[in-house]
């Protein structure tokens, strides 16, 4: 039996490309494959205050406008996976694949379906602090 003991959650979410290219399935199928549980799961239209404020890190950057326009043009899919006590990030994003695409191993989700660093398919929280964040900001109640 799986102890319910020492977990903890991170923030995943399908990008607006992963939805328009039927991708969905596949990356829950991937995430639940590897052990990890699905909490919560949520498809919407976040809307321009959302994303910005989801990229928030990254708006000195060039193309935080693009990425923000990226986000928000159609529906994605927000998720809060469960996973071992501070392994979850690290595993979620080896699933996920390294963010310049050209590195991205094949056998990652990035690695097997993305051809560009700008539409790489699914977002995942990089540490604690940005999953408690990100976890408020997509599910406040
Ligand atoms: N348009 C554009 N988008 C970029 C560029 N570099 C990164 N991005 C996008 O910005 C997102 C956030 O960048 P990072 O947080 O550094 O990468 P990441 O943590 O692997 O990706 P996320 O899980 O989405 O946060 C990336 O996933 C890309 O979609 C770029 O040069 N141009
Ligand atoms: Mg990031």
């Amino acid at each position: 039996m799986r102890s319910v003991m020492n977990v903890n959650q991170t923030f995943i979410m399908c990008k607006p490309d992963a939805v328009e290219r039927g991708l969905v399935g596949e990356i829950i199928t991937r995430i639940e494959r590897k052990g990890l549980r699905i909490l919560r799961m949520d498809l919407r239209v976040p809307d321009r205050p959302l994303a910005e404020a989801h990229y928030e890190e990254h708006a000195d950057k060039p193309f935080y406008g693009e990425l923000v326009d990226f986000l928000t043009r159609g529906p994605v899919v927000a998720l809060v996976v469960e996973g071992p006590e501070d392994q979850t990030f690290h595993l979620m994003r080896t699933l996920i694949g390294k963010t310049q695409v050209a590195e991205a191993q094949p056998g990652s989700i990035r690695g097997d379906f993305a051809t560009t660093t700008n539409e790489n398919l699914v977002h995942g929280s990089d540490g604690h602090e940005a999953a408690s964040r990100e976890i408020a900001l997509w599910f406040p109640s």
